[in-house]
């Protein structure tokens, strides 16, 4: 979902009263996005509400993953403008890595 999109739900969100402010909860909870690009992870720390997924978008011609070792979990390998989600319960800052290239690391903070 584009900025834009999400500016204008939101606006509509406030508009809307209480149905509005369950659209506007979704919202920020569906918002949680990193982009891949020239192999870094863009922003590096990505905040998320427990629960809530984390998608990261690969916009590398090269292909990408996203592993977090300390939780076993990882996406599918990424080739360029593919998607892949991951969701962590537990509160908590988990670092990750790049399961293809080792330098490139990022930073999850769940709240
Ligand atoms: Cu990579």
């Amino acid at each position: 979902m584009s900025i834009a999109t999400q500016k204008t739900m939101l606006k509509a969100a406030a508009l809307g009263g209480a149905a509005g402010l369950a659209l506007t909860a979704h919202v920020l909870a569906q918002a949680a996005s990193v982009s891949i690009e020239n192999f870094k992870f863009g922003p590096e720390t990505i905040s998320a509400a427990a629960n809530s997924p984390i998608t990261w978008t690969n916009k590398d011609g090269a292909p990408h993953q996203v592993v977090i070792a300390s939780k076993s979990l990882k996406t599918a390998v990424l080739q360029k403008d593919q998607s892949g989600q991951l969701t962590i319960a537990e509160t908590g800052t988990y670092d990750y890595v790049c399961g293809i290239h080792a330098s490139m690391k990022g930073k999850i903070e769940i709240k």
